[in-house]
């Protein structure tokens, strides 16, 4: 029996409407940036608000609740994901942007339970758009049903994908050579919005046919992952098997076909899992 989750999805707009206020307050101001993994793995004293604005007011309502969040798990806190309701947390999605003012910043919010993801939201702030999908209820833009393409050509494709924060050698060259093994299958185009819950939201509106990612973490693709799947899209990891939530390694897609050819090109780097096993 699939439960109804109906009143968490409600609440859960209620608090992403919240965290939006917040961060639109403080985007044109200037931030205190501290680095987390790398270099280029940023963080600021916004996105530590809204995670804990987001948790405790979830805390409050579902006392029962576990919480995977971005900041927290920088903090220390074990991404384990048990079979409990889940709210897997990023305050800010596009923390780089959000502090150059690169207008795509989300913040994304997924619920698990039985490690299944039951709904998703990822609100687009400066675009207010308000990106939504419950499972088996279809994928929603402020409202408006979703379709990925359905594009099965990847000559045709218009692919997205995400830089990262990686600056080491092994990286970084599989990176750019993953950028350069696409461009030459050819396929239309190659973009990067620099959040990687937008970018896959992408794929939901069919404004972009395939997104592949290698080194985020669950927190960026929890929710657009079940956005993509409701507007009737392909996710997989980029081996081309199952997509696995806590390996770091995504492809989305509109068809079989275009996810499949994106797994034959795309090599993964050694990244440790989510959670850790
Ligand atoms: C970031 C992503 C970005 C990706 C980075 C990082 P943050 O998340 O959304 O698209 O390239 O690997 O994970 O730190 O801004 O929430």
């Amino acid at each position: 029996i699939m439960g109804d989750w109906g009143k968490c999805v409600d609440f859960g707009i209620s608090i992403a409407i919240q965290a939006r206020t917040v961060i639109l307050d403080a985007f044109k101001t200037t931030k205190v940036v501290a680095l987390k993994s790398s270099p280029a793995d940023l963080v600021t004293e916004t996105d530590q608000r809204v995670e804990n604005l987001l948790i405790s007011a979830i805390k409050e309502k579902y006392p029962t609740h576990k919480f995977i969040g971005e900041e927290s798990v920088a903090a220390g806190v074990r991404p384990i994901l048990t079979d409990s309701p889940t709210w897997i947390i990023d305050p800010i999605d596009g923390t780089t942007n959000f502090v150059h003012r690169f207008p795509f910043v989300a913040v994304s919010i997924a619920f698990v339970v039985n490690k299944q993801t039951e709904f998703g939201l990822v609100y687009s702030c400066m675009e207010d758009k308000l990106y939504r999908a419950q499972r088996g209820k279809g994928a929603f833009c402020n409202d408006v049903p979703l379709c990925t393409s359905g594009q099965e050509d990847i000559t045709k494709a218009l692919v997205v994908t995400e830089i990262g924060s990686e600056r080491d050698d092994l990286s970084l060259r599989t990176l750019t050579s993953n950028i350069y093994r696409l461009l030459k299958i050819p396929v239309h185009g190659v973009r990067t919005m620099g959040t990687a819950a937008v970018d896959m939201c992408s794929v939901a509106t069919a404004g972009a046919d395939a997104y592949y990612h290698v080194g985020m973490h669950c927190w960026d693709i929890a929710a657009s992952a079940l956005i993509v799947s409701e507007a009737g899209g392909v996710v997989l990891d980029v081996t081309g098997d199952e997509f696995d939530l806590m390996s770091r390694r995504v492809i989305a897609a509109s068809s079989h076909t275009v996810a499949r050819r994106i797994a034959q090109v795309v090599e993964a780097f050694p990244c440790e899992r989510d959670d850790g096993l």
